[in-house]
């Protein structure tokens, strides 16, 4: 598990290189914007309840299959691992993006997860369909502009949006 600062300390120690110009000026960039940051993670970690059942309920409501007789969201004890594990998901998302990077996501929460689904017979394009509207709804969040600090926050929803994304395509 690394971080945005890690992660470069061990790309420049394989190399025995001392940090380059580049990472020493994309780490300044990190630190100057680190408020953001918090802000954007703050947000979603407030108000990550919201975030997956609204995304749940969206799905359910697109893919009814899930929750009829026979679906992989219906009886309480799959419906509770459904909500489970998007808040999983979610959690490890806001990990990456305090860190910067997504490695904990990968190593922690994706790795061996497709395989997971596969055996356990859940619809992988499923989940992946789930993980996408809790971005939509995250995204929709820390951009909401009341209550904070006006700037511009595009590249770190673009990262954000990243992490969403690996997420949706290792189980997809
Ligand atoms: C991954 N999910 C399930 C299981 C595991 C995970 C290991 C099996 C054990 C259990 O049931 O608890 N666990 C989860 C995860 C990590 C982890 C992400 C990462 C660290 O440790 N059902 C649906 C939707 C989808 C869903 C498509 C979006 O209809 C999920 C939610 N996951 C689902 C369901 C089960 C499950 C288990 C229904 C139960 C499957 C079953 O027992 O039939």
């Amino acid at each position: 598990m690394l971080d945005a600062f890690a992660k470069v300390v061990s790309q420049a120690d394989a190399k025995g290189e001392f940090l380059s110009s580049a990472q020493l000026d994309a780490l300044t960039n990190m630190v100057k914007e680190g408020n953001k940051r918090l802000d954007v993670v703050n947000r979603i970690t407030s108000n990550a309840s919201t975030i997956v059942s609204n995304a749940a309920r969206a799905l359910f409501e697109e893919q009814p299959q899930l929750i009829q007789p026979g679906g992989n969201a219906y009886t309480n004890r799959r419906m509770a691992a459904c909500l489970r594990d998007m808040e999983i998901i979610l959690r490890y998302v806001t990990y990456a993006a305090i860190a910067g990077d997504s490695s904990v996501l990968d190593d922690r929460c994706l790795n061996g997860l497709r395989e997971t689904y596969q055996a356990l017979g859940v619809p992988g394009g499923s989940v992946a369909a789930g993980v996408q509207k809790m971005k939509d709804a995250a995204i929709q969040i820390v951009n909401d502009p009341s209550g904070i600090t006006q700037g511009d926050c595009s590249q770190l929803v673009s990262e954000l949006a990243g992490y969403f994304d690996r997420a949706a395509s290792a189980v997809a």
